[in-house]
């Protein structure tokens, strides 16, 4: 398997493709199995180097979903992919990684860094998938509630490091992680600008940084609505340039041509 830079070159878009009825910008749009699957196709056609795929939404104040629930709503997405499509599987659980990456998915993107469920550090090592370790202070239900940090960027890195420890401990090849900072989930709207602004330090710790900044509450905030829930996709595409510009390498994004488009051109400015 060839390294995760070599197979998603700076920059590579990942499309957001959630089979949930609850997701923050999305939720339902792709609920049908048939919708989601054609969904993915597009995403490619339009550029995407891979799709992320999930069955539980991890929006501030959801709860998760049971096991049973999670395979039922990403399971027929995957049949009907049919290992065509480049498949990230977005989930904390081991037994839907292990699933997803017998029909073909390619990625595990656990946003709790092998935290929710430590199993599937070793589905991840046994079957030779790409993965995504992701920083979240707190969890889902309540993470909006009051973050709080000393030094965000030196806390999110050191916390990055010691889960890509554990990963290869666990036998995971340290050329298949990636980092992602995990915009919005227990961070205030200064603490993922300043995360954006010193995307050196989580850099500094030699593997590709993916950044999911799309449609984020943050955006909106930014543009002057306290209560914003999401944010529009023109501020979507700045903060994935800007992310880029800084080092990033992968750009998870709901609107993939828009940010294909814009990244393409940022790149050729570079
Ligand atoms: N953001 C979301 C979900 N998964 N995974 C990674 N690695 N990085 C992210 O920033 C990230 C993620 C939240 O966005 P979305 O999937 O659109 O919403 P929901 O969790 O409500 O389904």
């Amino acid at each position: 398997m060839i390294p995760l830079e070599e197979r998603f070159p700076r920059p590579s878009v990942m499309g957001v493709v959630n089979v949930t009825p609850d997701s923050f910008s999305d939720g339902g749009v792709h609920l049908d199995p048939e919708v989601a699957a054609a969904a993915a196709r597009r995403m490619i056609d339009e550029g995407a180097a891979i799709v992320d795929v999930g069955g539980e939404s991890t929006r501030p104040g959801s709860a998760g979903v049971s096991l049973d629930e999670e395979l039922r709503r990403v399971v027929p997405v995957l049949e009907l992919l049919a290992g065509e499509v480049p498949v990230s599987i977005d989930t904390a659980k081991a037994e839907v990684a292990g699933r997803a990456i017998e029909l073909g998915a390619v990625m595990v993107n656990d946003v709790t860094a092998f935290r929710g469920d430590p199993a599937i550090a070793d589905v991840v090592a046994q079957c030779g998938a790409y993965v995504c370790l992701m920083h979240m202070q707190g969890e889902p239900r309540t993470m909006q509630v009051a973050p709080r940090y000393d030094d965000v960027a030196a806390e999110v890195a050191a916390f990055l490091e010691e889960r890509m420890r554990l990963a290869v401990s666990r036998g995971v090849p340290e050329d298949r992680i990636c980092l992602d900072p995990g915009i919005g989930f227990g961070k205030t709207v200064e603490h993922n600008i300043e995360l954006l602004r010193r995307l050196d330090v989580l850099l500094a710790l030699g593997r590709p940084v993916l950044v999911g900044f799309s449609r984020k509450s943050s955006l909106g905030k930014l543009l002057g609505d306290p209560e914003a829930t999401t944010g529009p996709l023109p501020a979507s595409i700045a903060a994935a340039v800007a992310a880029y510009e800084r080092g990033a390498t992968i750009l998870r994004v709901h609107d993939v041509r828009e940010h294909v488009e814009a990244l393409a051109v940022a790149r050729a400015l570079a």
